[in-house]
């Protein structure tokens, strides 16, 4: 692929060239000398420590080591800036898509280690998500015409924020592949809720709104609403498909998000794309590009030109500008109709009401992502070399002047004079942004597999420079920063969320890790930490948070259940425990605590259908007990202060084991029992 070849076969290069080119000797006599060392130095002290620090950490143990290992000093400043000892924890947790694994990854900051998965649109035996009755009802919220769906493909993580910053209360995280939402609670980093939107089928955009009034998710492909049945044609696609931007309630005290309030504006059918909201100089504003305003279908592909060609032609898309906050009045006060059971705005109804509109964007964009102050949309144009800025006060004024051509679908179309601030030549395949805490902006380039910083500037135009550019290994998607598309960024890493690895990790067979790589920006340099490499599915964005902000229950209170965060009432208690059959169904009441399981033998006739409560009653932090059962596809996770439920049909004779999963104590073997289908 481009990328790789784009001068990154080399890689590392940048680092190690200064000293090695430089031919000054061994790592050894570097470290020894610390930043004494006289210039190419674009090494250590890019970002680095004070000077001599290097020096004086590296006693001689430490430089033999260095040189037995071939560390530069560049690789020796990178570990002392990722290396958490044992007993301390990380500054940043990162929580990153874990692509059509469907789950979400939590990533610890500086240290790159992985700290959980959280299951959410997949079954996840560890998690025993989608085996307990409650996941499994989770589940069931996101059916597609009734059908459970057990996969998901997830893109863009967004915590609760409160203010334009993240709070750390709650993530959401959409699955492009069905067009569904789900709600994780970081009181227990775990999903609480999927919804599935009525009337698209495929999501890409998804953020949240300044205090998480709503989470906003916006189709990728469009369809007939409702996905219903349609020609694929050029005329029945300009007239029947449309693209739609919904904005999904959230009821922050339930931990909810509450459809009955939730509504759709209707969209053209261009294939909108990344969707960032607007906050301070932009708020009650949503921005949302767009791939295909060519309107192609696939039905050329042969006779004619490929879908990737028919939908590339146009020079400029259109980023849309929608006035969330007007829609949200005019919804509110009832003057809307019903789609598919959720509120609906039509096209000419947004026009009219001055709720859409609009802005010419070079050429395919991807991401649009708003400044700190709110004050600029940057649009990276996947086609173009360019970030275009806009200003939020230049499309106002725009509008308010009036006098607007009109697209097909009659919305007014802002000049790109009218809006444009200006444009910075960052590079080949500009993806992503984020922003720093002193005023910087960094691009992702996929093509030239490169990051980029540069300068926020002003209203006129002035200020807007690129700064610098480091390769990545490779093919990069997002980037991400702490707090980085926040009101509030807090600077000092990016994290490259990469594609391919190629030559980085020890090989694992054709499906290769794939590479976050760890960047420090808090010196003159970018400087390269870290790569983790991740052997699942492709994490497109992350978001990464303070972790003092991220304060979850260490252990559950007793008899939890964990969907409500309440007590079960219907929680086994310990010394009760038991089997009772109620005729057409057995009951199990069963407790689990170091080592026995109550009862341990659990006997039911052939054909009963069995529901089965298990309740962790361990008092004792991460005294996690596991729940397997033979031949019936059940395993549980059972957290101290956990009840959870199975259904099951003893339709098998047979006598089948169950065991705890968790090694929790030195009798952890014998916490088992039988259960015998007679
Ligand atoms: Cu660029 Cu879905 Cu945000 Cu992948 S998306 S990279």
């Amino acid at each position: 692929m481009q990328g790789s070849e784009n001068g990154n076969g080399k890689p590392g290069a940048a680092i190690s060239r200064g000293v090695f080119m430089g031919g000054l000797g061994t790592a050894g006599a570097l470290l020894a000398t610390g930043c004494n060392t006289p210039k190419p130095s674009n090494v250590a002290s890019a970002g680095g420590p004070t000077p001599g620090a290097a020096g004086a950490v590296l006693s001689g143990d430490a430089r033999k080591i260095a040189e037995a290992r071939g560390l530069a000093p560049a690789d020796v400043v990178a570990a002392l800036k990722t290396y958490v000892p044992s007993g301390k924890t990380d500054e940043y947790y990162m929580f990153a898509s874990g692509g059509h694994s469907g789950q979400v990854l939590v990533v610890g900051l500086p240290s790159m280690r992985l700290l959980k998965v959280i299951p959410v649109f997949s079954p996840e035996s560890y998690g025993g998500w989608g085996f307990s009755e409650g996941s499994h009802a989770v589940l069931e919220g996101g059916a597609v015409d009734g059908r459970l769906i057990t996969h998901g493909d997830t893109h863009h993580p967004a915590f609760s924020e409160t203010d334009g910053d993240y709070d750390g209360k709650f993530v959401f995280i959409n699955d492009k592949v069905n067009a569904r939402v789900a709600v994780i609670d970081l009181r227990d980093f775990e999903c609480k809720q999927i919804v599935k939107n009525p009337v698209i089928i495929s999501n890409h955009g998804h953020c949240v709104t300044p205090n998480t009034e709503y989470v906003i998710e916006t189709s990728q492909y469009a369809v007939p609403p409702g996905w219903k049945p349609a020609a694929v044609t050029k005329s029945a696609y300009a007239n029947e498909y449309r693209g739609a931007m919904t904005f999904w309630k959230f009821d922050r005290p339930k931990g909810r998000i509450d459809p009955q309030r939730s509504f759709v504006l209707e969209l053209p059918p261009y294939w909108q794309d990344l969707t960032d909201a607007g906050k301070l100089a932009s708020e009650g504003w949503a921005f949302c590009n767009s791939i295909n305003t060519e309107l192609a279908v696939p039905e050329d592909w042969n006779n004619g030109p490929s879908m990737e060609i028919s939908a590339s032609r146009n020079d400029m898309d259109f980023l849309h500008v929608v006035n969330w906050k007007a829609a949200e009045s005019l919804v509110r006060s009832g003057r809307v109709s019903q789609k598919n059971g959720i509120a609906y705005i039509p096209i000419d109804q947004a026009v009219r009401e001055g709720l859409l509109y609009l802005v010419p964007e070079p050429k395919s964009p991807h991401g649009v992502d708003i400044t700190p102050d709110g004050k600029f949309i940057v649009v990276c144009g996947k086609l173009d070399p360019h970030v275009s800025i806009y200003s939020i006060a230049k499309i106002k004024q725009a509008i308010a002047k009036g006098g607007m051509h009109k697209d097909p679908y009659g919305i007014p179309i802002v000049n790109f004079e009218d809006a444009l601030v200006t444009q910075i030549k960052v590079g080949l395949g500009p993806l992503h942004n984020q922003f720093d805490d002193k005023g910087n902006g960094y691009t992702s380039l996929f093509l030239d597999s490169a990051v980029t910083r540069w300068t926020v500037g002003d209203e006129s135009g002035k200020g807007w420079n690129l700064v610098e550019t480091l390769p990545v290994q490779y093919n990069v998607g997002h980037v991400a920063a702490p707090h980085g598309d926040t009101v509030k960024p807090r600077g000092g890493y990016l994290v490259a969320l990469n594609k391919w690895s190629l030559d980085r990790f020890v090989p694992v067979g054709p499906f290769y890790p794939r590479n976050l790589q760890l960047i420090d920006t808090s010196g003159q340099q970018l400087q390269l930490l870290y790569d983790m490499g991740i052997g699942m599915a492709e994490p497109h964005y992350a978001q990464i948070i303070d972790a003092k902000l991220v304060k979850p229950e260490d252990i559950y209170p007793p008899n939890t259940d964990v969907f409500t965060l309440k007590p079960d009432p219907k929680a086994p208690v310990f010394g009760k425990e038991g089997t009772s059959d109620h005729g057409d169904h057995v009951e199990v009441n069963m407790t689990v605590m170091r080592s026995t399981f109550r009862p341990d033998v659990v006997r039911v006739e052939r054909g009963k259908r069995v529901i089965w409560r298990i309740n962790n009653v361990e008092t004792a932090k991460n005294a996690i007990h596991g729940f397997a059962l033979a031949g019936h596809n059940i395993s549980l996770s059972l957290e101290p202060g956990k009840v959870e439920t199975i259904e099951i049909v003893a339709d098998r004779p047979g006598t089948y084991p169950y065991y705890c999963t968790d090694f929790c104590s030195a009798l952890h073997l014998e916490l088992m029992g039988y259960f015998v289908v007679t």
